[in-house]
């Protein structure tokens, strides 16, 4: 874990800190938890299964806390390089994480051979059972599902919420409060993230990608921005979307350019919503045989 302590942020007794995994299947709400945990959106969501690819780390502060949360991808049987680089970000909680939120859709009962047990004994990390979509699911079925999950792991606390509309987060950051131990602030208290705007952007158009395209497509592309430049109050940024074959480039791009023009209009619109500032955005498509399968493409693209 990159963490720097300073010695301003030198621990006083009575200040507790530690990291918090959020983990589960995919489009179980982890983004969305994450964000209403810390009050803003740092990771991106779709209603589309394994929208996150990254570990994206956020900071919650107050005067006696700091949780340093992170959000993973879903937890998958691998399929290729690429989703084992992303099962990797999950498996690496085992050292880096204090505490696991194991997030499950409320309407839902677990199947028997579900992935994710194996991978929470695996991480071996005490665990909060959070029962999600609670709005959804009703309070009957929520609660049937909370008995069924209980039964098939062991669980320090259980929690019901709803992730999109905020209800039972407060209690959930009470509960978690509980287990952490004493320590300092790793990050400064008014940091949001320590990952920079360009992993940001590049994930804005990402989301974008998932919004606007079907079926594989989203799945097959990567975004790098390759120029940052501020000038005058505004940023200019250059970005590849890579795609994986050359028959998707001519998707990507649409009748004369305009799904490529439509996603860079909505990217812009994200982006500038983000970062509060007026943006020039220019995106280029390259494709990139098999990106998914190759190693030091994966590297390039943020994965150890
Ligand atoms: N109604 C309702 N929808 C929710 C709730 N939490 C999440 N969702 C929706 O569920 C979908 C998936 O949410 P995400 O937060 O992207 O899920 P995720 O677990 O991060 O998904 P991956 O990154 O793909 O693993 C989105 O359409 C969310 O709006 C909830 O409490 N209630
Ligand atoms: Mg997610």
């Amino acid at each position: 874990m990159d963490s720097e302590v300073s010695d301003t942020d030198a621990h006083q007794p009575g200040h507790y800190s530690g990291f918090v995994g959020i983990v589960g299947r995919p489009n179980a709400g982890k983004s969305t938890l994450f964000n209403q945990l810390l009050g803003q959106k740092l990771s991106i969501i779709t209603h589309k299964a394994q929208t996150t690819r990254h570990r994206i780390q956020g900071f919650y502060s107050d005067d006696q806390y700091q949780i340093v949360f992170l959000d993973t991808p879903g937890i998958i049987q691998p399929g290729y390089l690429l989703q084992e680089k992303m099962m990797e970000q999950v498996t690496r909680l085992r050292t880096d994480a204090d505490l696991l939120l194991h997030l499950v859709d409320g309407r839902w009962i677990p199947e028997e051979d579900d992935v994710v047990f194996e991978t929470l004994e695996a991480l071996s990390l005490p665990s909060v059972l959070v029962v999600n979509k609670l709005d959804l699911a009703g309070k009957e079925k929520a609660q049937e599902v909370l008995s069924a999950y209980s039964r098939k792991n062991r669980y320090i606390e259980h929690v019901m919420i709803s992730a999109l509309d905020g209800s039972g987060v407060s209690d959930l950051l009470k509960t978690i409060k509980k287990y952490l131990p004493e320590g300092p602030a790793y990050f400064d208290k008014d940091q949001a993230s320590d990952l920079p705007m360009r992993f940001f952007v590049s994930e804005l158009i990402r989301e974008q990608l998932f919004l606007l395209y079907q079926q594989e497509i989203p799945y097959s592309c990567a975004v790098n921005v390759v120029d940052f430049q501020e000038e005058d109050g505004k940023d200019y940024i250059q970005a590849e979307i890579v795609v994986n074959r050359n028959s998707q480039k001519g998707i990507l791009i649409g009748k004369k350019g305009s799904k490529l023009k439509e996603l860079g209009i909505n990217s812009r619109q994200a982006i500038s919503q983000f970062t509060g500032r007026k943006t020039d955005l220019r995106l280029f498509v390259k494709v990139r045989d098999k990106w998914r399968e190759k190693e030091s493409f994966l590297k390039s693209y943020g994965y150890k």
